[in-house]
């Protein structure tokens, strides 16, 4: 824990941080049971790669319905990092790849430093996504890029990466950790009902006719309103003691 922020190091740099079936399960089980206290969280990788995806070494092991099984075990542990208590801020350098940029979509914001660069080598290795990345990585790209990607494997560079909508920020080499602890600081001192609408609610809510969207947000907007802790932050800031928005 730094404060109220819990970080989750990928710790394989010798393999790349390679994700086999004991990384998956650690990071299941440590989004599954975060520590009360923690308001938000990062994810980030040791070594000079953030993840070089699924450990290969264990794929020719697996017959059909194990691969099967073995893909929604990603599922479950990824969507315990998207639907998690807490938002979740991915710090990218060097390879994101495969299953690596799968981890990646999964968190909510992903700052990623000069030095990474993003591919879906399954294309290529002739698989395909297993760790929600059909899903998720569209939703950030859009589906022609990610078909461009796995036809022709394809890499994007950091630049490119930020442009494209892989990450929201791109910092200098070495810096993403610093710059995703700050922002995670950042994030932890919302009203936890806040965090709770934007990382619960608004995809949802993004995926609903609009009709029930606007419902949906209507309940949640009352909710998060009703909260004690959002009337001491709107009586703050009519008594002048809370900072006003700064031009950027
Ligand atoms: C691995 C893996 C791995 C490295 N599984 N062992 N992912 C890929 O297809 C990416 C494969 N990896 C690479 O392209 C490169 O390793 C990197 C660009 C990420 C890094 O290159 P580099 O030069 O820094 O490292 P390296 O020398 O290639 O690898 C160091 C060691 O890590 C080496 O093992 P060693 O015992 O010879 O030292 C590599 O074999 C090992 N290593 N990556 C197993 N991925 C839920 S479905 C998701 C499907 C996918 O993710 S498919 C994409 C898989």
């Amino acid at each position: 824990m730094h404060g109220a922020v819990a970080v989750v190091r990928l710790c394989r740099p010798a393999k790349r941080n390679a994700l086999n079936d004991a990384l998956i399960e650690a990071l299941r089980d440590v989004f599954q049971n975060l520590p009360p206290e923690a308001r938000a969280a990062v994810i980030h990788g040791e070594g000079q790669h953030f993840c070089a995806g699924l450990d290969l070494s264990e794929l020719k092991e697996r017959d059909a319905g194990q691969g099967m099984h073995h893909s929604r075990s990603w599922h479950v542990a990824l969507n315990a990092v998207e639907q998690g208590p807490v938002p979740v801020v991915c710090a990218l350098h060097g390879a994101v790849v495969g299953g690596g940029l799968e981890l990646a979509s999964a968190s909510h914001i992903r700052v990623a430093d000069e030095s990474a660069f993003y591919a879906l080598p399954e294309g290529t290795r002739g698989i395909f996504v297993g760790g929600g990345g059909s899903v998720r990585v569209p939703k950030l790209i859009g589906t022609a890029r990610m078909t461009d990607m796995m036809l022709t494997g394809r890499v994007y560079d950091a630049q490119e990466g930020e442009r494209v909508g892989f990450a929201q920020y791109l910092v200098p080499t070495g810096t993403a950790l610093a710059k995703a602890l700050e922002l995670a600081q950042r994030i932890a001192t919302n009203a936890p009902l806040t965090n709770f609408a934007l990382t619960h609610a608004l995809p949802r809510i993004a995926e609903q006719p609009a009709d029930h969207g606007f419902l949906t947000e209507a309940l949640m907007c009352a909710i998060a309103q009703a909260a004690p802790e959002a009337k001491a932050r709107v009586r703050a800031f009519l008594d002048g003691k809370a900072a006003k928005v700064q031009k950027a």
